[in-house]
């Protein structure tokens, strides 16, 4: 059974519920049940299709937190959307959270380490695809967040991430999931440099061929707040960032996972009437 977000001729907005202390864009405003379902609630009501809720910070240098705490954190709080009717991604690198949550409602697996970090994260996303009709998010990674800016090195960023990504596509399909279960997620800011990463936005077909639905993360990254002044704000970035959110989609993306989903949706409207006029 293939989720029926996969198959959508509209474009995805993930929004981000970051229920942790040291996320760099909003770390501490949303660690609480309450303030997440809430600021939930809002970006659904801003036009979310999917609601990403992670309870760990994968930012450079970011701790690790116990995955009690995770769990802890962001379970409840799937499941108060889920029984919503809510599409819920979880953000974890955890096997367990990620079956915690599917067992509590979440649609979405998203790993930015793409079964990397944890032994155990591709045969249960396989077997969570299986049972739930679960959607892995596989995003490319190189490294934790303690050593990925020092993997930051390609000869053809573009070939390396379409192959290092094949590969984590290969593991799913030999842990038995298919292939109408995996989106990719060329995981900008990591292990990439400012460069890197407009390298690969500028050439997001050559990801889209392979065949399966792409995922962009841009929002609020800092390649995205070196185009602005200095001591340009946090918010500042929502507006360059929903400017990329909406060339993404245009060169091809199925979805986007965005801290501002209201300036996404509006800049999603503006390409739709340009298309729609051309
Ligand atoms: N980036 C972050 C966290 N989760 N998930 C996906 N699929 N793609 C990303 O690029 C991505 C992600 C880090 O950003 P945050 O701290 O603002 O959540």
């Amino acid at each position: 059974m293939t989720d029926p977000l996969l198959t959508v001729d509209t474009p995805v907005v993930m929004g981000i519920v970051n229920m942790t202390v040291d996320s760099f864009s909003d770390g501490g405003e949303f660690v609480d049940h309450d303030r997440a379902l809430a600021h939930a609630l809002d970006l659904v009501v801003a036009g979310a299709t999917i609601v990403d809720i992670g309870g760990e910070s994968t930012r450079p240098g970011a701790s690790r937190v116990p995955v009690e705490l995770e769990q802890a954190r962001v379970v409840p709080v799937v499941r108060d959307l889920a029984t919503r009717g809510i599409a819920v991604s979880v953000d974890t690198l955890n096997a367990s959270t990620a079956r915690a949550a599917v067992h509590a409602g979440a649609r979405f697996i998203n790993d930015v380490s793409g079964g990397l970090a944890d032994p155990n994260m591709v045969r249960t996303a396989a077997q969570l695809a299986v049972e739930s009709g679960a959607v892995y998010i596989a995003g490319h990674w190189r490294g934790s967040s303690a050593t990925m800016n020092d993997l930051a090195l390609y000869d053809d960023v573009v070939a390396e991430v379409r192959t290092e990504l094949t590969q984590r596509v290969d593991a799913l399909l030999a842990a038995g999931m298919s292939r109408d279960s995996i989106v990719l997620d060329p995981g900008l800011g990591f292990a990439k440099t400012a460069a890197h990463n407009w390298t690969l936005l500028a050439h997001l077909p050559t990801l889209t061929e392979l065949g399966f639905p792409v995922l962009i993360g841009a929002s609020r990254k800092r390649f995205i707040a070196e185009l602005m002044p200095d001591g340009a704000t946090m918010l500042e970035r929502d507006l360059p960032s929903a400017v990329v959110a909406a060339d993404s989609i245009a060169a091809g993306a199925w979805g986007v996972r965005v801290h501002d989903v209201r300036a996404t949706r509006l800049a999603l409207a503006v390409r739709a009437q340009w298309e729609a006029a051309s």
